[in-house]
């Protein structure tokens, strides 16, 4: 995998072609189709990365269509202006993390905001979804989730709501904050958790597009019945780790 990116990364840089580079990933979907481990927690890479599931395995909340929609165009997009704002804003991607960048984006234009955290959103949306989600947590997750929020079923409403009623465009999410407890709220736009200028702060954990680009085609106006279809197909395991990582 780790080789494959590098490569993929590689390719793109120097074609600058990176349409042809997404496109060239959508094909070799299948290849990865068998791997869906949990991808590490840590640091999100600058450049879009191949899915770790094909574009119909989410079916049980997503249409495939949507799926390559939105990750072969919408995503795309963030991640090739956030390549273009590096280069005319001269960030050395080598010296800060994107995490590190988020952090400090109020520095920055308004495109390196919009699209480093639509960037940064969707590979962690990516990969907070599996084909193979169980339907819950474990271990000191779950009882976090527990201690925190009074029960499991109390957290996904609780989650649920912050999703239906985020005004406009934006996302819902699931943080673990500098106290070490677990917030869930919601931001506008493309900003997240990490970022200086958001209200809500800490450590994403879980993350929900709830832009209308993100279940159009199958909900229409119904936001509500995507993110309760949506919980059939969240990757605890990799939500998990994050927990772990951050605590
Ligand atoms: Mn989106």
């Amino acid at each position: 995998m780790k080789n494959k990116n590098t490569s993929r990364r590689d390719f793109i840089k120097t074609s600058g072609k990176a349409g042809m580079a997404i496109g060239l990933a959508a094909t070799v979907l299948p290849s990865f189709a068998n791997h869906f481990t949990a991808a590490a927690p840590a640091g999100i890479p600058y450049t879009q990365q191949p899915l770790l599931y094909g574009y119909k395995d989410l079916e049980a909340a997503i249409d495939a269509m949507t799926m390559e929609i939105h990750y072969s165009k919408h995503a795309a997009t963030y991640a090739k202006n956030l390549a273009d704002a590096v280069v005319a804003e001269k960030i050395d991607t080598k010296a800060i993390s994107l995490e590190d960048l988020m952090a400090k984006v109020s520095k920055y234009s308004p495109k390196v905001r919009n699209n480093g955290g639509g960037h940064y959103n969707h590979e962690l949306f990516w990969q907070s979804m599996s084909p193979r989600s169980t339907a819950k947590p474990d271990g000191k997750l779950l009882s976090s989730i527990e201690k925190d929020f009074g029960s499991f079923d109390t957290f996904k409403t609780q989650f649920t709501d912050a999703g239906k009623n985020r005004f406009g465009s934006g996302w819902a999410w699931l943080v673990i904050n500098n106290d070490k407890k677990l917030v869930i709220g919601s931001t506008a736009n493309q900003d997240n958790p990490l970022m200086d200028v958001s209200d809500l702060k800490g450590t994403p954990l879980l993350g929900l597009d709830v832009w209308e680009h993100a279940y159009y085609l199958r909900y229409q106006n119904k936001r509500p019945d995507y993110i309760n279809a949506w919980w059939n197909v969240v990757n605890w395991e990799v939500v998990q780790k994050r927990f772990e990582t951050a605590v």
